[in-house]
């Protein structure tokens, strides 16, 4: 995290969904995106949701991100109350280890979308890629930041490949 205003805010449901939702923190910093990072939940303080959604976007951020686990209700309470995009994690927690989560993120109904990425840790990885990539459409700096990483990303994988077939 940077002293700058916040870009991207990550919000997840409890604190136990912090250990997941590091992934997407860390690479928000790979990017240097300025981000905060809120425990609000949907269903235990949605004032506190209401509070945060309505001034989300007067207050300068681009992309709200919302990890939560369950029934998940937390990203699309806040895509209810905000112009911002809103990228949902689907949280692996509870006995249905992500599936209801996922579930309850994808399938919004229609007029109040929700981007929904892979649940759990990959899917917080991705989902501060695409805080990135939806940033980078008016940021050529943050556009370069992507193609580096991509780059640097297949140069793993052409390295791993050709060190197999040596
Ligand atoms: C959801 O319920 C949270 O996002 C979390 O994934 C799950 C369990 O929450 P705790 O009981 O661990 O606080 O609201």
């Amino acid at each position: 995290m940077t002293d700058d205003k916040p870009l991207v805010a990550v919000v997840m449901g409890s604190d136990s969904d912090l250990e997941t939702m590091k992934r997407c923190t860390d690479k928000l910093d790979d990017f240097g995106i300025p981000h905060e990072v809120r425990i609000l939940s949907a269903h235990r303080t949605p004032d506190r949701v209401h509070e945060f959604a309505s001034k989300a976007a007067e207050r300068g951020l681009k992309v709200i991100i919302a990890g939560a686990g369950m029934s998940a209700a937390l990203g699309g309470s806040l895509a209810a109350q905000t112009t911002l995009p809103v990228i949902g994690v689907p949280i692996d927690s509870g006995p249905l280890v992500g599936m209801d989560a996922a579930l309850s993120t994808m399938q919004m109904p229609p007029g109040v979308p929700v981007a929904c990425v892979a649940i759990g840790k990959a899917g917080a990885t991705n989902a501060a890629i695409l805080a990135a990539q939806i940033i980078a459409t008016g940021d050529d700096k943050m556009a370069e930041r992507i193609r580096t990483f991509k780059a640097e990303q297949a140069r793993k994988v052409t390295e791993k490949d050709e060190g197999l077939r040596r």
